[in-house]
């Protein structure tokens, strides 16, 4: 029975709680049903293209419709759909997949914790990084310190590691024992709160911030920090290149243990396959989930390098799971996911062609009157709409002028997130170059629209 899009919205709004939706505003207007995909774009239910500019949700990396991702679900699906690895038992698509795992990541990571998804992965995080103490005989050392603007997922640990305000007032947020520092923004804050800094100073400036944290909680205390390479729900915030080798100066200095939440940069996104590598550093844990898969099916998990893994494991057994730790099918995808990724050297592409094409392109954008600032890392990249250029003023937050220009691009056929008032992209990994130039001549016309309607209504002279 094939509805239409009214009948499917009208049945969306009665019976479907969306993430993160005020649900009766959504059920005023209605969802946008996306039907189908093809590479890096989508089709809407009224038949409209358009240009996916956010890999679905970060994830979709080697584009829609890959029938590889499909052949090999569909195959394992019929030779064993489930078996779980709980009792001493394991599946073949599951070992196939730590090993290749191992083998992509950094050296000091040879093993790998299997969760549903990247807030699942966070989660285990926190258990594995308090457990890892306490094997060690410091139980009281479970503080872990995250950064305001970070964004760890949903679940209570996830949600409680991040530092997204209007998560913590719901749901009694956030859990014991979890901190928070200041994010190395260096547009809003760095340029703002500290102008006799370059950016490079602010980079250590923000770092100094978790030694300040640490002192003040008592290293004893302190388990881990936790950040993502860059910021991705925040509104892809590029940190200064000083701030991550310091960052890891202080945890080695305090003895406390280095994640990075991979979620969004893991897979090459970044330009490496892992954000860690594009920033230079050796993290101890490192979450993954989204381009492991492509987003193909769910799958995240948790790299534990060999400091933590020997530890745990000398020490029985690990009081932690999921039933699809390892699922089987989303295994074998992620096993297709990653052959695609290497065997058509995506990664390399990134790094060498579409990145630094990219950069060109988006960063010529600050040649728009309404752009500030505009940069990208990899395959992801943020511009901030501002009122006036010279001087640099903001737009007042409540006009919701980024909201502006996300409608634009959704009536023009294009994805592109808005966190706040600036602008965010995370195209496919597989988009081209002469995609990129489709994009960013979608993008410029939306920026184009936003700026007459903001002309219009009188918020700009
Ligand atoms: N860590 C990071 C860095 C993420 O970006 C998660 C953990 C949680 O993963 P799961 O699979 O549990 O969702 C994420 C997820 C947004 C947005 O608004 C970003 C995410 C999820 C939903 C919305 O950009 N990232």
């Amino acid at each position: 029975m094939k509805l239409t899009t009214q009948e499917l919205q009208a049945l969306d709004s009665a019976h479907y709680i969306h993430p993160f939706t005020d649900t009766a505003a959504l059920a005023k207007k209605g969802a946008r049903i996306i039907v189908k995909g093809e590479g890096v774009y989508i089709w809407d239910s009224d038949g409209h293209k358009i240009f996916d500019a956010m890999s679905g949700l970060w994830c979709v990396n080697v584009g829609y419709g890959r029938k590889e991702l499909a052949d090999a679900a569909y195959a394992q699906m019929m030779q064993l759909p489930f078996y779980n690895s709980f009792f001493q038992t394991s599946t073949e698509p599951s070992i196939h997949l730590a090993k290749l795992l191992a083998d992509v990541s950094p050296s000091q990571f040879n093993r790998v914790f299997f969760s549903g998804s990247g807030s699942e992965g966070n989660d285990t995080i926190v258990r594995l990084a308090r457990h890892y103490w306490s094997c060690l005989g410091q139980p009281q050392k479970k503080t872990i310190i995250g950064r305001w603007n970070g964004y760890h997922g949903s679940t209570m640990a996830g949600a409680s590691l991040g530092g997204m305000e209007g998560m913590h007032q719901q749901g009694g947020l956030p859990i014991p024992d979890i901190a928070h520092i200041q994010q190395p923004y260096w547009f809003e804050i760095g340029r703002t709160q500290f102008p006799e800094l370059c950016k490079d100073e602010f980079g250590l400036k923000a770092a100094s911030w978790l030694e300040e944290a640490i002192l003040d909680i008592g290293a004893d205390r302190v388990a881990a920090f936790i950040g993502e390479p860059v910021q991705g729900a925040g509104g892809v915030i590029i940190p200064p290149t000083t701030y991550w080798p310091e960052i890891q100066r202080i945890c080695r200095k305090y003895d406390v243990l280095l994640v990075t939440d991979e979620v969004i940069c893991g897979f090459g996104r970044t330009g490496h396959w892992w954000g860690c590598e594009t920033f230079g550093i050796e993290p101890d844990l490192m979450t993954f989930a989204k381009g492991v898969s492509s987003g193909y099916v769910p799958l995240g998990g948790v790299m534990v390098s060999d400091r933590v893994a020997d530890v745990v494991i000398a020490h029985g057994d690990f009081n932690h799971g999921y039933t699809y730790s390892g699922h089987p099918v989303a295994a074998a995808v992620a096993i297709a996911n990653i052959n695609i990724l290497r065997d058509e050297k995506i990664v390399e592409q990134v790094a060498h062609v579409t990145g630094p094409y990219l950069k060109k392109k988006f960063e010529a954008l600050i040649d728009h009157p309404l752009v500030g600032d505009a940069e990208t890392c990899g395959l992801m990249a943020g511009l901030v709409l501002v009122k006036s250029k010279s001087p640099l003023t903001m737009f007042n937050a409540a006009l919701g002028v980024g909201m502006v220009c996300r409608g634009h691009c959704f009536g023009n056929g294009l994805i592109m997130r808005a966190v706040g008032d600036r602008m965010i992209i995370a195209p496919p990994l597989v988009t081209t170059c002469a995609q990129i130039d489709e994009m960013m001549l979608l993008i410029i016309k939306c920026l184009d629209l936003t700026l007459t309607e903001v002309k219009s209504r009188g918020w700009v002279d």
